[in-house]
Protein backbone atom coordinates (compact mmCIF):
# COMPACT_ATOMS: atom_id res chain seq x y z
CA UNK A 1 0.00 0.00 0.00
CA UNK A 2 1.49 3.39 -0.99
CA UNK A 3 1.83 6.04 1.59
CA UNK A 4 -0.49 8.25 0.36
CA UNK A 5 -3.26 5.23 0.53
CA UNK A 6 -2.13 4.74 3.86
CA UNK A 7 -3.17 8.45 4.67
CA UNK A 8 -6.37 8.00 2.86
CA UNK A 9 -7.23 5.58 5.05
CA UNK A 10 -6.24 6.65 8.41
CA UNK A 11 -7.71 9.80 7.70
CA UNK A 12 -11.08 8.50 7.52
CA UNK A 13 -10.68 6.07 10.02
CA UNK A 14 -9.37 9.17 12.26
CA UNK A 15 -12.66 11.35 11.11
CA UNK A 16 -14.78 8.25 12.68
CA UNK A 17 -16.16 7.36 9.03
CA UNK A 18 -15.93 4.09 8.68
CA UNK A 19 -13.54 3.37 5.57
CA UNK A 20 -13.69 -0.13 3.55
CA UNK A 21 -11.88 0.84 0.57
CA UNK A 22 -11.48 -1.58 -2.40
CA UNK A 23 -8.08 -2.75 -2.60
CA UNK A 24 -7.61 -5.06 -6.33
CA UNK A 25 -4.61 -6.32 -7.53
CA UNK A 26 -3.90 -5.66 -11.04
CA UNK A 27 -1.92 -7.79 -12.98
CA UNK A 28 0.88 -5.81 -15.03
CA UNK A 29 -0.20 -7.03 -18.69
CA UNK A 30 -3.38 -5.41 -18.55
CA UNK A 31 -1.18 -2.06 -18.97
CA UNK A 32 0.27 -0.72 -22.34
CA UNK A 33 3.58 0.73 -21.37
CA UNK A 34 4.14 1.82 -24.93
CA UNK A 35 1.69 3.55 -25.77
CA UNK A 36 1.38 6.88 -24.09
CA UNK A 37 -2.83 7.65 -24.19
CA UNK A 38 -5.65 5.54 -25.71
CA UNK A 39 -8.94 6.49 -27.04
CA UNK A 40 -11.93 7.35 -25.24
CA UNK A 41 -14.73 4.66 -26.15
CA UNK A 42 -17.56 6.28 -26.36
CA UNK A 43 -19.44 3.47 -27.26
CA UNK A 44 -18.42 1.71 -23.63
CA UNK A 45 -19.38 5.56 -21.67
CA UNK A 46 -22.51 5.44 -23.35
CA UNK A 47 -23.14 1.67 -22.40
CA UNK A 48 -22.61 2.70 -18.48
CA UNK A 49 -24.70 5.63 -18.85
CA UNK A 50 -27.38 2.84 -19.88
CA UNK A 51 -26.64 0.81 -17.14
CA UNK A 52 -27.35 3.50 -14.35
CA UNK A 53 -30.41 4.54 -15.45
CA UNK A 54 -31.06 0.69 -15.61
CA UNK A 55 -31.00 0.93 -11.76
CA UNK A 56 -34.23 3.56 -12.03
CA UNK A 57 -33.74 6.64 -10.27
CA UNK A 58 -30.67 7.02 -8.13
CA UNK A 59 -32.20 9.28 -5.44
CA UNK A 60 -30.92 9.27 -2.07
CA UNK A 61 -33.01 6.69 0.16
CA UNK A 62 -33.72 5.00 -2.36
CA UNK A 63 -33.01 1.14 -3.25
CA UNK A 64 -31.87 1.98 -6.79
CA UNK A 65 -29.06 4.71 -5.30
CA UNK A 66 -27.81 1.52 -2.46
CA UNK A 67 -27.92 -0.74 -5.55
CA UNK A 68 -25.97 1.82 -8.18
CA UNK A 69 -23.47 2.93 -5.36
CA UNK A 70 -22.00 -0.24 -5.16
CA UNK A 71 -21.48 -0.90 -8.74
CA UNK A 72 -19.58 2.53 -8.94
CA UNK A 73 -17.47 1.22 -6.30
CA UNK A 74 -16.75 -2.14 -7.34
CA UNK A 75 -16.04 -0.64 -11.44
CA UNK A 76 -13.71 1.65 -10.33
CA UNK A 77 -12.20 -0.65 -7.82
CA UNK A 78 -11.15 -2.12 -11.33
CA UNK A 79 -9.12 0.78 -12.48
CA UNK A 80 -8.26 2.44 -9.61
CA UNK A 81 -5.03 1.53 -7.42
CA UNK A 82 -7.23 3.43 -4.44
CA UNK A 83 -11.05 3.68 -3.79
CA UNK A 84 -12.28 5.13 -1.01
CA UNK A 85 -16.02 5.90 0.00
CA UNK A 86 -17.14 9.04 2.21
CA UNK A 87 -20.31 8.27 4.00
CA UNK A 88 -22.29 10.66 6.30
CA UNK A 89 -26.00 11.50 6.47
CA UNK A 90 -27.90 14.16 5.73
CA UNK A 91 -31.36 15.92 6.92
CA UNK A 92 -32.77 16.96 3.64
CA UNK A 93 -35.07 20.38 4.82
CA UNK A 94 -38.57 19.74 5.16
CA UNK A 95 -37.89 15.85 3.45
CA UNK A 96 -36.31 12.66 5.55
CA UNK A 97 -32.68 11.89 6.67
CA UNK A 98 -30.77 10.35 3.71
CA UNK A 99 -27.71 8.21 4.04
CA UNK A 100 -24.73 9.83 1.35
CA UNK A 101 -21.53 9.04 0.16
CA UNK A 102 -18.79 10.46 -2.35
CA UNK A 103 -16.36 8.15 -3.84
CA UNK A 104 -12.85 9.10 -4.68
CA UNK A 105 -10.57 7.22 -7.07
CA UNK A 106 -7.14 7.87 -7.35
CA UNK A 107 -4.81 7.11 -9.58
CA UNK A 108 -0.76 7.36 -9.56
CA UNK A 109 -1.18 7.99 -6.05
CA UNK A 110 2.60 8.87 -4.79
CA UNK A 111 2.19 11.67 -8.05
CA UNK A 112 2.60 15.24 -6.02
CA UNK A 113 1.40 17.42 -9.22
CA UNK A 114 -2.69 15.93 -9.06
CA UNK A 115 -5.50 17.27 -11.40
CA UNK A 116 -9.31 15.90 -10.31
CA UNK A 117 -12.38 15.23 -12.55
CA UNK A 118 -15.70 14.49 -10.46
CA UNK A 119 -19.58 14.41 -11.40
CA UNK A 120 -22.75 14.04 -9.37
CA UNK A 121 -23.98 10.42 -8.98
CA UNK A 122 -27.15 10.76 -7.66
CA UNK A 123 -30.19 11.90 -9.21
CA UNK A 124 -32.99 14.66 -8.24
CA UNK A 125 -36.50 12.99 -6.12
CA UNK A 126 -38.06 15.81 -7.60
CA UNK A 127 -39.38 15.98 -11.44
CA UNK A 128 -40.18 19.62 -9.91
CA UNK A 129 -39.56 21.25 -13.69
CA UNK A 130 -42.03 18.47 -15.17
CA UNK A 131 -44.73 20.48 -17.79
CA UNK A 132 -47.47 17.94 -15.59
CA UNK A 133 -47.73 18.61 -12.13
CA UNK A 134 -48.63 14.85 -11.33
CA UNK A 135 -44.93 14.64 -11.88
CA UNK A 136 -43.56 16.82 -9.11
CA UNK A 137 -42.90 14.61 -6.36
CA UNK A 138 -41.88 11.89 -8.43
CA UNK A 139 -37.83 11.25 -8.92
CA UNK A 140 -36.15 11.54 -12.39
CA UNK A 141 -34.20 8.91 -13.78
CA UNK A 142 -31.33 11.59 -14.51
CA UNK A 143 -30.09 10.06 -18.21
CA UNK A 144 -27.97 13.69 -18.56
CA UNK A 145 -28.61 15.27 -15.06
CA UNK A 146 -26.75 12.28 -13.23
CA UNK A 147 -25.41 9.70 -15.48
CA UNK A 148 -23.58 11.22 -18.28
CA UNK A 149 -20.69 13.05 -16.00
CA UNK A 150 -20.07 9.71 -14.45
CA UNK A 151 -20.72 7.44 -17.20
CA UNK A 152 -17.42 9.75 -18.94
CA UNK A 153 -15.74 9.01 -15.35
CA UNK A 154 -15.66 5.27 -15.85
CA UNK A 155 -14.48 5.33 -19.11
CA UNK A 156 -12.18 7.51 -17.46
CA UNK A 157 -11.01 5.13 -15.36
CA UNK A 158 -10.77 2.22 -17.78
CA UNK A 159 -8.32 4.21 -20.04
CA UNK A 160 -6.12 5.54 -17.16
CA UNK A 161 -5.39 2.13 -15.65
CA UNK A 162 -4.22 1.17 -19.13
CA UNK A 163 -2.25 4.03 -19.84
CA UNK A 164 -0.75 5.57 -16.73
CA UNK A 165 -0.90 9.36 -16.47
CA UNK A 166 2.34 10.96 -15.45
CA UNK A 167 0.62 13.21 -13.16
CA UNK A 168 -1.78 12.07 -10.56
CA UNK A 169 -5.88 11.99 -11.07
CA UNK A 170 -8.50 11.54 -8.22
CA UNK A 171 -11.82 11.12 -9.75
CA UNK A 172 -14.56 12.06 -7.61
CA UNK A 173 -18.27 11.27 -7.49
CA UNK A 174 -20.23 13.27 -5.67
CA UNK A 175 -23.71 12.20 -4.44
CA UNK A 176 -26.79 14.41 -2.42
CA UNK A 177 -25.66 17.02 -5.37
CA UNK A 178 -29.60 17.69 -6.67
CA UNK A 179 -31.71 17.14 -3.00
CA UNK A 180 -31.76 21.37 -3.68
CA UNK A 181 -34.30 24.46 -3.84
CA UNK A 182 -34.46 26.61 -6.69
CA UNK A 183 -33.60 30.07 -5.52
CA UNK A 184 -31.63 28.46 -2.22
CA UNK A 185 -27.92 27.75 -3.87
CA UNK A 186 -26.71 26.32 -0.34
CA UNK A 187 -29.42 23.48 -0.18
CA UNK A 188 -27.62 21.61 -3.61
CA UNK A 189 -24.03 20.51 -3.59
CA UNK A 190 -24.26 18.51 -0.30
CA UNK A 191 -21.23 15.60 -1.43
CA UNK A 192 -19.33 18.30 -2.68
CA UNK A 193 -19.81 20.33 0.35
CA UNK A 194 -18.84 17.71 2.72
CA UNK A 195 -15.64 16.61 0.94
CA UNK A 196 -14.31 20.32 0.36
CA UNK A 197 -15.19 20.67 4.15
CA UNK A 198 -13.67 16.88 5.24
CA UNK A 199 -10.52 16.65 2.56
CA UNK A 200 -8.47 13.65 3.06
CA UNK A 201 -4.85 14.94 3.63
CA UNK A 202 -3.69 13.39 0.80
CA UNK A 203 -6.59 15.08 -1.79
CA UNK A 204 -4.76 18.59 -2.85
CA UNK A 205 -4.82 18.61 -6.79
CA UNK A 206 -3.56 21.87 -8.78
CA UNK A 207 -7.32 21.90 -10.11
CA UNK A 208 -10.29 20.69 -11.43
CA UNK A 209 -12.92 20.02 -13.80
CA UNK A 210 -16.90 19.17 -12.40
CA UNK A 211 -18.64 17.71 -15.41
CA UNK A 212 -22.28 17.85 -15.35
CA UNK A 213 -24.88 16.92 -18.33
CA UNK A 214 -22.56 16.69 -20.52
CA UNK A 215 -24.77 13.96 -22.66
CA UNK A 216 -26.79 15.94 -24.39
CA UNK A 217 -27.55 14.90 -28.22
CA UNK A 218 -27.78 18.61 -28.90
CA UNK A 219 -24.10 19.21 -26.78
CA UNK A 220 -23.64 23.23 -25.85
CA UNK A 221 -20.65 23.53 -23.46
CA UNK A 222 -20.27 27.36 -23.09
CA UNK A 223 -18.12 29.17 -20.78
CA UNK A 224 -20.14 29.32 -17.28
CA UNK A 225 -19.74 32.60 -15.23
CA UNK A 226 -18.89 31.25 -11.88
CA UNK A 227 -15.84 29.21 -13.62
CA UNK A 228 -14.59 32.44 -15.66
CA UNK A 229 -14.65 34.34 -11.93
CA UNK A 230 -12.83 31.90 -9.90
CA UNK A 231 -10.68 29.61 -12.26
CA UNK A 232 -10.03 31.17 -15.72
CA UNK A 233 -6.91 29.48 -16.40
CA UNK A 234 -8.49 26.86 -16.20
CA UNK A 235 -11.62 27.61 -18.10
CA UNK A 236 -9.17 29.05 -20.76
CA UNK A 237 -6.99 25.61 -20.83
CA UNK A 238 -9.95 23.61 -22.04
CA UNK A 239 -11.25 26.10 -24.43
CA UNK A 240 -8.08 26.36 -26.29
CA UNK A 241 -7.79 22.27 -26.27
CA UNK A 242 -11.53 21.84 -27.90
CA UNK A 243 -10.13 24.36 -30.11
CA UNK A 244 -6.74 23.01 -30.75
CA UNK A 245 -8.86 19.20 -30.89
CA UNK A 246 -11.69 20.95 -33.68
CA UNK A 247 -13.91 19.51 -31.16
CA UNK A 248 -17.72 19.93 -31.97
CA UNK A 249 -20.11 21.51 -29.28
CA UNK A 250 -17.85 23.75 -28.08
CA UNK A 251 -18.82 27.60 -28.16
CA UNK A 252 -16.32 29.78 -27.01
CA UNK A 253 -18.90 32.43 -25.17
CA UNK A 254 -19.91 33.13 -21.80
CA UNK A 255 -22.70 30.84 -20.45
CA UNK A 256 -25.37 30.81 -17.24
CA UNK A 257 -24.09 31.43 -14.33
CA UNK A 258 -24.57 28.44 -12.25
CA UNK A 259 -24.65 26.80 -8.59
CA UNK A 260 -22.93 23.83 -9.15
CA UNK A 261 -20.51 20.80 -7.07
CA UNK A 262 -18.03 23.37 -8.16
CA UNK A 263 -18.05 25.86 -6.05
CA UNK A 264 -17.69 24.39 -2.75
CA UNK A 265 -13.81 23.20 -4.14
CA UNK A 266 -13.35 26.63 -5.63
CA UNK A 267 -14.34 27.80 -2.22
CA UNK A 268 -11.59 25.37 -0.21
CA UNK A 269 -8.95 26.91 -2.49
CA UNK A 270 -8.96 24.56 -5.54
CA UNK A 271 -9.73 26.52 -8.93
CA UNK A 272 -12.37 24.08 -10.48
CA UNK A 273 -14.43 24.82 -13.45
CA UNK A 274 -17.90 22.91 -14.01
CA UNK A 275 -17.93 21.73 -18.21
CA UNK A 276 -22.02 21.95 -18.53
CA UNK A 277 -24.86 22.14 -21.03
CA UNK A 278 -27.46 23.82 -19.07
CA UNK A 279 -29.48 23.97 -22.77
CA UNK A 280 -31.14 20.73 -22.72
CA UNK A 281 -31.63 20.28 -25.88
CA UNK A 282 -31.74 23.87 -26.59
CA UNK A 283 -32.08 27.19 -25.04
CA UNK A 284 -36.25 26.34 -23.56
CA UNK A 285 -33.63 23.46 -21.45
CA UNK A 286 -36.93 21.87 -21.22
CA UNK A 287 -36.00 18.01 -20.54
CA UNK A 288 -33.89 19.48 -17.16
CA UNK A 289 -35.35 18.01 -13.71
CA UNK A 290 -38.09 16.23 -16.07
CA UNK A 291 -39.52 13.19 -16.64
CA UNK A 292 -38.24 13.60 -20.33
CA UNK A 293 -34.00 13.26 -18.91
CA UNK A 294 -33.89 10.00 -20.37
CA UNK A 295 -31.20 8.02 -22.18
CA UNK A 296 -32.87 8.75 -25.55
CA UNK A 297 -31.96 12.24 -24.90
CA UNK A 298 -28.30 11.75 -24.67
CA UNK A 299 -25.68 10.39 -27.34
CA UNK A 300 -22.50 8.46 -27.06
CA UNK A 301 -21.30 10.92 -29.55
CA UNK A 302 -21.75 13.68 -26.85
CA UNK A 303 -20.08 11.69 -24.11
CA UNK A 304 -16.86 11.15 -26.19
CA UNK A 305 -16.36 15.09 -27.16
CA UNK A 306 -15.90 15.66 -23.51
CA UNK A 307 -13.77 12.35 -22.63
CA UNK A 308 -11.42 13.09 -25.35
CA UNK A 309 -11.33 16.54 -24.51
CA UNK A 310 -10.65 15.27 -20.85
CA UNK A 311 -8.07 12.26 -22.06
CA UNK A 312 -6.40 15.24 -23.35
CA UNK A 313 -6.14 17.65 -20.87
CA UNK A 314 -4.66 14.37 -18.49
CA UNK A 315 -2.22 13.23 -20.72
CA UNK A 316 -1.02 16.74 -21.61
CA UNK A 317 -0.38 17.32 -17.60
CA UNK A 318 3.50 17.28 -16.88
C1 LIG B 1 -27.25 21.11 -12.13
C2 LIG B 1 -27.94 20.01 -12.46
N1 LIG B 1 -27.79 21.60 -11.03
C3 LIG B 1 -28.81 20.82 -10.68
N2 LIG B 1 -28.91 19.84 -11.55
C4 LIG B 1 -27.35 22.78 -10.33
C5 LIG B 1 -28.33 23.89 -10.40
C6 LIG B 1 -29.02 24.27 -9.26
C7 LIG B 1 -28.56 24.55 -11.59
C8 LIG B 1 -29.96 25.31 -9.33
C9 LIG B 1 -29.49 25.59 -11.65
C10 LIG B 1 -30.18 25.96 -10.50
ZN1 LIG C 1 -30.25 18.42 -11.45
Amino acid sequence: MTHLALSFLLSFALAGIPASPVFLHHPSQQRQPGARQGKFDSAKAYSYLVKQTQFGPRDPGSTAHERCLKFLREELGKYADVVVPQAFSYAVPKWKRVQLTNLLASFNTRATNRLFISAHWDTRPWADQDPEKKNWTKPIVGANDGASGVAIILELARQLRQFPPAVGVDLVLFDGEDLGTSGFGGSFSIGAQHFAKNRPPGFNPRFGINIDMVGDRNLEIEREQNSERLAPEIQNLIFSTARRLMLPGFIDSPGNEITDDHLPLNDAGIPTVDLIDFKYPDGSNKYWHTMADTPDKCSAESLGVIGTLLLEIIYTQQ
